[in-house]
């Protein structure tokens, strides 16, 4: 009934995937290799013309955005409810999905491209990529993929500090949301953690997992998430991570 586009270590899949594990539905995969820039394959273009992972099929309807993928999954699947009561909690926990789509996820794509997809792209055949910038849907992406794959010189480490001060930034308005409540969304585990997850997963992949070591509310909030059987089913397995940058970068 279900199939999910997505690969095994990308951000917004592994959100989804989490969606999916907490709901207890079952999906059927379907493997788009980044690595590989399958999301710009007429193949793929054809389920999604966005170009990117995720996408959910659900009998034969194709549904986008890992947000809109999730509110859809809380709105078919009730039960275990991942969304609080009351107009008010909502929008705090929307906020906070809204935090991770605006902020968190934007600030990872960067040094996501360049210090791991990077060394993938090394590999593949020139022609492959050009065919594949050809199909993106944007004139802004295809500039954004020409300046992440087709450069073979050293990462950008300005662009890579910028992005660590925004991770720091968002990590200590994190924290402080940490210290008031449990959850982000409030009181309950919602969609607002199954959001900010993958970002703490990446960072641990990017290597800069010292920015929340004297973070307590958040390393409490981190050993809980860790704890879910939900989350754990819903990371890849060692062998299908991206290959990850060997020492810290920050
Ligand atoms: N806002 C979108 C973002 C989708 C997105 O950027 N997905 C990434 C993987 S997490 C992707 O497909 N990257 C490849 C690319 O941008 O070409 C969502 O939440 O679904």
């Amino acid at each position: 009934m279900y199939e999910l586009y997505h690969d095994w270590d990308a951000f917004c899949c592994i959100k989804v995937r989490f969606c999916l594990a907490e709901k207890g539905v079952a999906w059927t995969s379907r493997h788009v290799d980044l690595q590989r820039m399958e999301q710009l394959s007429p193949a793929y273009l054809a389920v999604n013309p966005n170009g990117v992972v995720p996408t959910l099929v659900h009998d034969g309807r194709a549904i986008f955005e890992s947000s809109i993928i999730n509110e859809y999954l809380e709105e078919r699947h009730p039960a275990p409810r991942l969304l609080p009561d009351g107009p008010e909690a909502r929008a705090q926990a929307r906020f906070w999905v809204k935090f991770e789509d605006d902020v968190l996820h934007p600030a990872v794509k960067g040094p996501t491209y360049q210090l791991m997809l990077r060394q993938s792209f090394a590999k593949l055949p020139r022609t492959l990529i050009e065919e594949r910038i050809a199909q993106a849907p944007t004139p802004q992406k295809a500039e954004f993929l020409r300046s992440m794959v087709l450069r073979q010189d050293a990462a950008d480490s300005g662009a890579i500090e910028a992005a660590a001060a925004t991770f720091a930034r968002a990590i200590d308005r994190m924290e402080k949301r940490l210290q008031d409540t449990s959850w982000f969304g409030g009181a309950e585990f919602s969609l607002a953690d199954i959001a900010i997850s993958p970002f703490i997963d990446r960072l641990e992949e990017l290597n800069f997992a010292q920015l929340w070591e004297s973070r307590s509310a958040l390393l409490n909030w981190i050993s809980r998430i860790k704890a879910r059987p939900a989350y754990q089913a819903a990371l890849p397995a060692a062998s299908q991570r991206i290959p990850a940058p060997a020492g810290a970068v920050a």
